[in-house]
């Protein structure tokens, strides 16, 4: 059951707008930046993200999309390794600021197999990582150099994150699993 609404339309839209901003003032400009959204919900906010940029810098930033698959028994507990489903970056990577974007960060594990697949493409000259939420619990050495809002969680919580493209509507809500 529902026990807070983190972020509605409004705050997801400004905060998705200031991660624009600090990707844009981090990075001086955004040549050489390139995103990839991690699927599902990755890849609409590294759309959005790309379309904000876009209307700061007047520049249209490559998106491409990684499909990393968790096999697991059950959300947030007890899973295996990440694997890799299926890669679409249509642009060369070699010496670009690859941006992964993804909605929540929690034991990195995702992010970790998707720096592994990233790799596999060729050089960039740096990967940085940015998330709408961070909800805690690592299990490796991973940080993000973006985050929407940190959200301090326990184990038996989950977050759900509602994004228009695929739900219909933008909320971000924590509950109890
Ligand atoms: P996403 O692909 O858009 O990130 O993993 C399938 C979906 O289940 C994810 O959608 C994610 O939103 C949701 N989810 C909620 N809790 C968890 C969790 O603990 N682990 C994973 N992998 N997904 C979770
Ligand atoms: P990690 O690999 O860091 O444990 O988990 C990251 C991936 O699992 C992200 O792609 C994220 O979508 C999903 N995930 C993990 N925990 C949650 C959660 O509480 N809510 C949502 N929406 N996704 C989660
Ligand atoms: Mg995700």
């Amino acid at each position: 059951q529902v026990k807070a609404r983190l972020l509605d339309e409004n705050s997801i839209k400004r905060t998705l707008i200031r991660l624009s901003h600090e990707i844009i003032e981090k990075n001086k400009g955004v040549s050489d930046v390139a995103l990839i959204g991690i699927k599902t919900r990755g890849v609409p906010i590294a759309k959005r993200i790309a379309e904000y940029i876009k209307q700061f810098e007047g520049v249209e930033v490559p998106v491409g999309v990684l499909d990393i698959t968790l096999y697991r028994d059950d959300l947030t507990e007890k899973y295996e390794d990440p694997k890799l489903n299926e890669t679409k970056v249509d642009f060369d990577i070699k010496d670009k600021k690859v941006i992964l974007v993804d909605d929540v960060l929690f034991t990195g594990r995702t992010v970790r197999a998707a720096l592994d697949a990233i790799m596999d493409l060729g050089r960039p000259r740096l990967i940085q990582l940015a998330v709408l939420v961070d909800r805690g619990h690592r299990e490796l050495p991973i940080r993000a150099d973006y985050v929407g809002k940190n959200v301090p969680t326990s184990l038996s919580e989950i977050v759900h994150v509602h994004l228009k493209e695929i739900d219909g509507e933008d909320v971000v809500l924590i509950a109890e699993k």
